[in-house]
This record gives C-alpha cells, structure tokens and sequence, in this order.
C-alpha cells in the first residue's frame, strides 16, 4: 500500500464523516419533532421539518454510505492483493469527480430547493444540480470498479492459479454487483430526471420512475452491507482471537448476492399500481431468496466468533459469548451490530410478506426496519472500523478506548430504544415521513411513546458525539503512534478447498444479467413503451 492510496482513503472517509456528521444532527432534530419539541424553526439553514428529513437521509444513507465504501472498500482489496491500485490517477480522477458532484447536488440541497426525500420520487422535482451532482457521484463509483477490475486482472496475470484472496473477492462482487444495480438510478437520471429538472422534456412518469428507482435502490442496501459483511467475515474472527469457519460458503454467499440483489425491487412496490401482482409475487419470491446468504452469513460469523471466543477459554453453547475480546471498542461495535441486524433482518422477511408489507407499509415501522439495518448493521460497523482504520490513517493511536466502549454500547442501547419504539409506532398506523408534531390525526395510544422517540435520538446522538470527539482528539491530542491494523482471518476450512467455478465472473454475471431481464424485462418494456411522459412537476415545499 503506497502513501498515496493512504491518501486516497483519508480523503473518502473525511468526506464520508463529515456526512455523517450533518446526517445525525439532522436526525436528532427530527427525533426530538417525534417527541414533541420542535426545533427547526430556530436553526440557521434549515427550512422545515421535510428539508431536514431530506438532509438525513441523504447525507446518511447515500452520501457517507457511499464516501466510506469508496475508501475502505479498495483499501482492503489492495491489501488482499498485496499489490497497489491499477491506475493511481484514476483513483485521484474518481476521488475528485466524486467531490464535485457532491458539492453540486448539495447546493440545491443544503438551499432547500431539492426538499424531495432521499428517494426523490417525482412528481417532486428537485434543481437539476441535485440530480446531475448524484448522478456523478455513481460515474464516480463505476470508476472504482474499473480500477479494482484492472487491479485484480493484474494481479491474475501474475498469480494464474491462485485462489482470489477471500477480501479482494469480495471487494470485487461488491462493487460488480453495485454497477450492475446502479443502471436503473442511472436511466432514472439520463432519461428521465436530469432533461424534465432542465425543462428539455415538459412532464414525467412516475411509476416508471419509482421502477427504475427501485431497481437500484433495493440493492443499494446491500452496497451498503456487504462491506460491512467484508469486515465481519476477513477481519472480525481474527479480532476475536480466531479463525473464519469456511471460507468457500463465505464465497458462496457472496455470490448468491451478485445474483439475487437486483430482480426483487417491487418488494418496495407491492402497493403501487400499475405492475402486474404475478410479478410482485416473483420478487416477493426472490427477495426470501436473497435472504439465503445472510443467513449463510449469519451461521459462519457466528461460528467464526465462537472460534475466537473458544480459544480464549469460553464454554457451553451460549455461555462463549461473554470471552469476546470485549474490551476491544472496534470488534464490540461489530457485533453489537450484528446482533440488532438479526432483528432487522427478521423484520426485512415481514416487509417482504406481500400481506404483512401492507400493513407496514409507509408507517414508522419501515424506519424502524432502516435504523435496525443500515442505521445499525452498517454504521456501528463502519465506526467500528473507523475505530481502527482513522488511528492508522493518522499514524496515531485511538485516544480513547474507553470512550470509544461506551459510545458503541450507547449506540447499541439508544437504537433499541429508538427502533422498538419506531416498530411499535407503525404497527399502530403512525405513518413515516410525516411532521407528527403538526398531524391533526394523532392517535391517543400514539402519544405515550412519542417521547421513546426523542429519548433514543438523544441517547444516538450523544453517541454519535463521542464518536467524532474522540476521532478529533485522536488526530489533535494522541501522540501514541497507531498499533497494526487488524490482519486478515485465516479460515478453518480454506481458499484451497474452494472449487474453482467459486472464483469465476462470467458464469455469475451471465446468471445475474438473466434474472434481471425475467424479473424486469416485461414491465420495464411495457412501462417504457407506453408512457405519456405528461405528469407536470411540482414543488410541494
Ligand atoms: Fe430492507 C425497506 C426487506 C435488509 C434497508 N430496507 C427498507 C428501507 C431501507 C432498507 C433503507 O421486502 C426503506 C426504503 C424506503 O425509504 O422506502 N430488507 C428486506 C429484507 C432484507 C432487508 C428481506 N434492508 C436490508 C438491509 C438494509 C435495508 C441490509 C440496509 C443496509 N426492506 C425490505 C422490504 C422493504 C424494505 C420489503 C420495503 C418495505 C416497504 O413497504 O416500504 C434481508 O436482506 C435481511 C436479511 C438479514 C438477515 C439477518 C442475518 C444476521 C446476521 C448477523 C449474525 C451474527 C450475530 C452475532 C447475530 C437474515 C448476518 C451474535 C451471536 C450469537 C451467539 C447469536
Ligand atoms: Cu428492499
């Protein structure tokens, strides 16, 4: 690893935090709205409970979502490889294309004039910056996968029959399975989006617009997961002291999420109209499909740890829990993480239950199903990860440990809080994105959790807090030099014992390629052949 691509890594995760920093403050603001206090009206930028909305999600769920994976996710795969990035300037190239359309959707952003969710649905329309600056943040994704690609077909030149290093494979499917994802957002955006925010083309369409959406935004989670998933697999059992059970179910289970992640967006769609409900039934199907992996996921990780744990003289089936290396702030984050994940991912098969979906739909059940796990499972791991990854960064120890505990274990507390509340609430019929404090409706068995709302955004934020106080203090007050960044996991059961058809592309590709054209082809052809293209745009804010 060169001192550039160091570099390189800083700057995506310095972007990526200071994302996150204006998404939790947001968020507070919009959990205290839930509990009763108001305070938006008092802040400086912020127009409105919707722009705030609008800003967390953004900022969270895309922006240092996406920032953080671009850095850490080649940062991985180069060490896998032991071999630095193909093209150094490209990295640099993607790194700045990526910052610019940052700095261009958010000025619409940040000014109120693109107050359209972080799912921007039209008929809503945005400032066309906002579409145009999005739309290069994911050219500037596809250009990482261009240089993984180069970097591991290098790396293959040299190593003919090698096994691919279990975290370069995985960095590789990740981002192959994102660029195969990311083309439905893309059409979204060319064709539609960008030339109606320009006023080139007079009206919309907005189911075919919410297809295409959600052709990308479904797999966008597991963007969003698998590099936490790179970490719980090639890192976690070795900072616990052990090994990772299997290494070919680990590519397994990979690869099941190149090819199920994309055909199953309707499960985001069961209630709109106009799609025909035998296909909502196929993607209903394939979603309990894509669930496979993580339970594959979920039996390896958890066999990994015990490994660990049983190494360091833990017993029993349960009781090895507790001989985690605890004391260990990055690997405490991790699994805390997983273990609210388990609850997330029970409450994603209820959303996928066409039936069930419609009495969870659009309520706050569904937010508390995205704190559970992007909100949980994918930030308290990439904290966790930042718990070792900023430190070497900076060539400079962690300067609290202690602090850095009792933040993952606040996290852990005030999500419980929060997201049980939010589950409770949706049950009972309290819609989401909604300005609750202000709905005429409000329901009287509503009332008494509405402070559990602004409780647990509060304990979130505190959280959130010490997060960024101690990776400051790290950077201005630590003078301890870094200790070794975690070394990869070895397997119990390794590469070698991987067939050969587990580290090939084209078969999985060809296969991932098939099932989208089934599962999307009709609609997507008939949609897109008979739209009018006549919906007007509108700003409701
Ligand atoms: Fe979801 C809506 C279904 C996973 C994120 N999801 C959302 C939205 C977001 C989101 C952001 O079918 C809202 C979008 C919007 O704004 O409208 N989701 C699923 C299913 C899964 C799932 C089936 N979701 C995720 C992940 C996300 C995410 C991952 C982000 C990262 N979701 C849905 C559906 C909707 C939806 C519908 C639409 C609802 C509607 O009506 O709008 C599955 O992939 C989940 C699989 C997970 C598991 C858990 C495995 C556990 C592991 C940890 C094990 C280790 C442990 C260690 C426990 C099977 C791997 C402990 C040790 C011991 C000793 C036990
Ligand atoms: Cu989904």
């Amino acid at each position: 690893m060169t001192r550039s691509e160091e570099r390189l890594t800083a700057a995506f995760v310095a972007v990526a935090l200071v994302a996150l920093f204006g998404g939790v403050l947001t968020g507070l603001l919009q959990g205290l709205e839930h509990g009763g206090l108001d305070l938006h009206p008092y802040t400086p930028v912020i127009k409105s409970y919707y722009h705030s909305l609008t800003l967390h999600g953004v900022l969270n769920a895309l922006v240092f979502t996406t920032f953080f994976i671009c850095g850490f996710v080649p940062f991985i795969a180069t060490r896998a490889l032991g071999t630095p990035l193909a093209s150094p300037a490209l990295a640099w190239g993607t790194f700045w294309l990526m910052l610019v359309g940052l700095v261009l959707a958010a000025i619409p952003l940040v000014g109120n004039a693109a107050t359209v969710m972080f799912t921007f649905y039209p008929p809503l329309r945005a400032h066309w910056a906002f579409y145009v600056g999005l739309t290069l943040v994911v050219v500037g994704t596809w250009l990482v996968t261009l240089n993984l690609a180069l970097t591991w077909r290098k790396w293959r030149a040299r190593n003919p029959d090698e096994r691919t290093p279990l975290a370069a494979f995985m960095s590789l499917v990740t981002f192959a399975m994102w660029t195969i994802a990311s083309l439905g957002l893309a059409a979204e955006m060319l064709v539609m989006l960008i030339p109606w925010s320009l006023g080139l083309v007079a009206g919309t369409d907005p189911l075919l617009a919410r297809v295409l959406f959600w052709f990308t935004g479904h797999p966008i989670v597991y963007f969003w997961l698998l590099p936490a998933y790179v970490s719980w697999y090639t890192l976690a059992p070795r900072q616990a002291g052990g090994k990772l059970f299997s290494d070919p179910l680990a590519r397994t289970s990979f690869i099941l999420f190149l090819i199920l992640s994309t055909p199953l967006g309707f499960h985001h769609q069961y209630t709109d109209p106009g799609i025909h409900v035998g296909w909502k039934l196929v993607h209903a199907f394939l979603t309990f499909a894509v669930f496979f992996p993580s339970l594959l996921t979920f039996f390896n990780v958890v066999a990994s740890l015990e490994s660990g744990a049983r190494a360091r003289g833990g017993k029993g089936w349960v009781a090895w829990f507790a001989k985690l290396p605890w004391g260990d702030p990055s690997l405490a984050a991790q699994v805390l993480a997983m273990l609210l994940f388990t609850f997330g991912g029970v409450g994603g098969l209820i959303n996928a239950s066409y039936n069930l979906n419609l009495v969870v739909h659009n309520t706050a059940w569904i937010v508390g199903h995205l704190h559970l796990t992007v909100g949980t499972a994918v930030t308290l791991t990439f904290m966790g990860v930042s718990y070792w990854l900023v430190p070497h960064l900076l060539g400079r120890a962690l300067w609290s440990r202690t602090l850095a505990l009792v933040q993952v274990w606040l996290w852990f507390g005030g999500m419980i809080v929060f997201s049980n509340t939010l589950h409770r609430l949706g049950l009972m019929g309290m819609p989401r994105r909604t300005m609750i404090g202000a709905a005429p409706y409000v329901q009287a068995d509503w009332k008494p959790l509405f402070p559990l709302v602004g409780i647990g955004a509060s304990i979130l934020f505190v959280s959130s807090m010490l997060f960024f106080f101690n990776l400051v203090m790290t950077w201005l007050a630590s003078r301890a030099p870094a200790p070794e960044v975690p070394r990869f996991a070895e397997a119990l059961s390794g590469a070698d014992h991987a067939p050969a058809v587990l580290d090939r592309w084209r078969p999985w590709i060809a296969l991932a390629v098939l099932l989208i054209a089934i599962a999307y082809g009709p609609t997507l052809f008939r949609l897109a052949t008979t739209t009018p293209f006549n919906t007007p745009g509108m700003r409701v804010w």
